[in-house]
């Protein structure tokens, strides 16, 4: 008989955005919708509001079917310390190993402690006996050792959506044994890949912490891409982009504007491309959709003023009265609209630096049609390369190496593409979303 598995509490930056259970949007929200609406679940995240002074502690709540949101509000100086500040200008580049970039100041880090123990004083108001506690990610490291400070017994385990660097990097970060100390509150922890394992396996070793992370590779949701791909053909979105191809080949990017996805390397391959195989100008057009994310960190502009710099020159270099290489946009697309897009795409661009796994690389391959499919050019650096040995590799510091990939994509014939798709696609089945939930919380929740 099917054991009756206890309420699940997942804890996370931001509780999804969403109306019913069906309607679940969003990278984490997808990824856990099986787990989510399989089971009694709890989702305790920041609610987006700013506030001068400190709230309640007791979370607000909402609840739309069998699954409650608790959202917790943070003052402007929590949001600017924890979130802004050590969240996203200190571990976000450090784990993806940008040197140089980290800005570390003592307040930040107090108010990362701070609101983590917030939000476990939130959670700990609501919490039962018998939860099974799934924190996620990066701004919540520390959540789980306030957790037990607090008295909490169940099971709790924890997801790194991000790489975990090397012991050498991860050195850098001033008292960053208080950080590796509180893994130690985990009864699983999960990362990505082998090598975040090791990484952080490494410096537990070092400090003398009792703790191991195991690899558990995140993936989407497959049949959602590939039936939304095959229901765009023919909507007005994919006429309109369509037509104003004009028959050329698409190279497609899509990424949140992030300095870790390698944007102005990409741009900069993309004109040598043109500049190095003049027989694709007028032929090919690159479209780089990369919604505007973090903006309140100063990072964030500055590459947006980079980006926005880099298209006019290659526009202005390559551009005809009739034809514009580069279209670069800042809003988002609308899911089914992209997975269409996704589809009408002969290559699609996913070169980040360093990427803990990367979706878009498996949603483009979801989303191809089998007898015609398109071809993946992809980083090394990203958790998704390891399993898409049929995707054309580059190491993407290098723009001439990504131009030659892309030359190589664009001139592979049907009967290759579908060779490459085909193990593409079998990683992609072989490792969904569902299956990386299932994987997970049946190892937290082993007798
Ligand atoms: C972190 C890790 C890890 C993007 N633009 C639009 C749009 N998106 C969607 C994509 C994809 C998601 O956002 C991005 O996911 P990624 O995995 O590519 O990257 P991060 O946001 O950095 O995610 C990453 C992930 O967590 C999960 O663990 O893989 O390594 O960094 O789903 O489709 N979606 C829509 N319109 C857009 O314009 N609808």
């Amino acid at each position: 008989m099917a054991r009756v598995r206890p309420r699940l509490v997942i804890v996370s930056n931001r509780v999804p955005a969403i109306r019913a259970k069906a309607a679940l949007a969003g990278g984490l929200a997808v990824a856990l919708k099986d787990a989510v609406t399989a089971r009694d679940t709890l989702w305790l995240g920041w609610s987006g509001k700013e506030t001068e002074s400190a709230q309640a502690e007791r979370p607000h709540t909402r609840r739309t079917g069998g699954l409650t949101l608790a959202t917790i509000d943070l003052t402007h100086a929590q949001y600017a310390g924890f979130y802004v500040g050590f969240a996203n200008s200190m571990l976000w580049p450090l784990f993806h190993g940008r040197v140089g970039q980290p800005a570390f100041h003592r307040s930040d880090l107090a108010m990362y402690l701070e609101v983590n123990t917030l939000y476990a004083q939130a959670l700990k108001t609501l919490l039962k006996a018998d939860d099974t506690v799934w924190v996620h990610d990066y701004q919540l490291i520390t959540c789980g050792a306030a957790l037990r400070e607090a008295g909490v017994k169940n099971r709790i385990g924890f997801f790194l959506h991000i790489p975990f660097p090397p012991p050498f990097l991860f050195e850098t970060l001033p008292q960053g044994e208080q950080l590796l100390r509180s893994f130690a509150a985990y009864d699983v922890i999960g990362v990505q890949t082998q090598d975040d394992a090791d990484n952080l396996n490494a410096c537990l070793a070092r400090a003398h912490i009792v703790a191991r992370a195991e690899p558990f590779a995140i993936g989407i949701d497959p049949d959602l891409y590939a039936k939304a791909a095959a229901a765009a053909d023919g909507s007005e979105d994919q006429l309109r982009l369509e037509g104003s191809l004009g028959g050329r080949a698409l190279i497609l990017g899509v990424d949140r504007l992030d300095y870790t996805k390698g944007l102005p390397e990409r741009f900069r391959g993309f004109a040598q491309l043109l500049r190095r195989y003049p027989e694709h100008c007028k032929h090919v057009t690159f479209l780089q959709v990369a919604p505007v994310s973090r903006g309140d960190v100063a990072q964030y502009r500055t590459l947006k003023r980079e980006l926005d710099g880099l298209a006019g020159k290659i526009n202005g270099e390559f551009a005809e009265f009739d034809y514009v290489p580069l279209r670069y946009l800042n809003t988002a697309i609308a899911r089914d609209t992209l997975a269409g897009f996704y589809r009408r795409a002969a290559v699609g661009l996913v070169t980040p630096l360093r990427d803990g796994m990367n979706l878009v690389a498996k949603e483009y391959v979801a989303a191809q049609d089998a007898r015609t499919p398109g071809a993946l050019v992809l980083s090394r650096f990203a958790g998704a390369a390891s399993a898409m040995q049929g995707a054309l590799m580059v190491n993407p510091y290098d723009p001439d190496e990504i131009a030659d990939a892309l030359h190589a994509a664009l001139k592979l014939g049907v009967a290759e593409r579908r060779t490459r798709w085909r193990s593409m696609n079998a990683a992609v089945q072989a490792s969904t979303a569902a299956i990386w939930a299932r994987a997970f919380l049946d190892r937290l929740e082993a007798e």
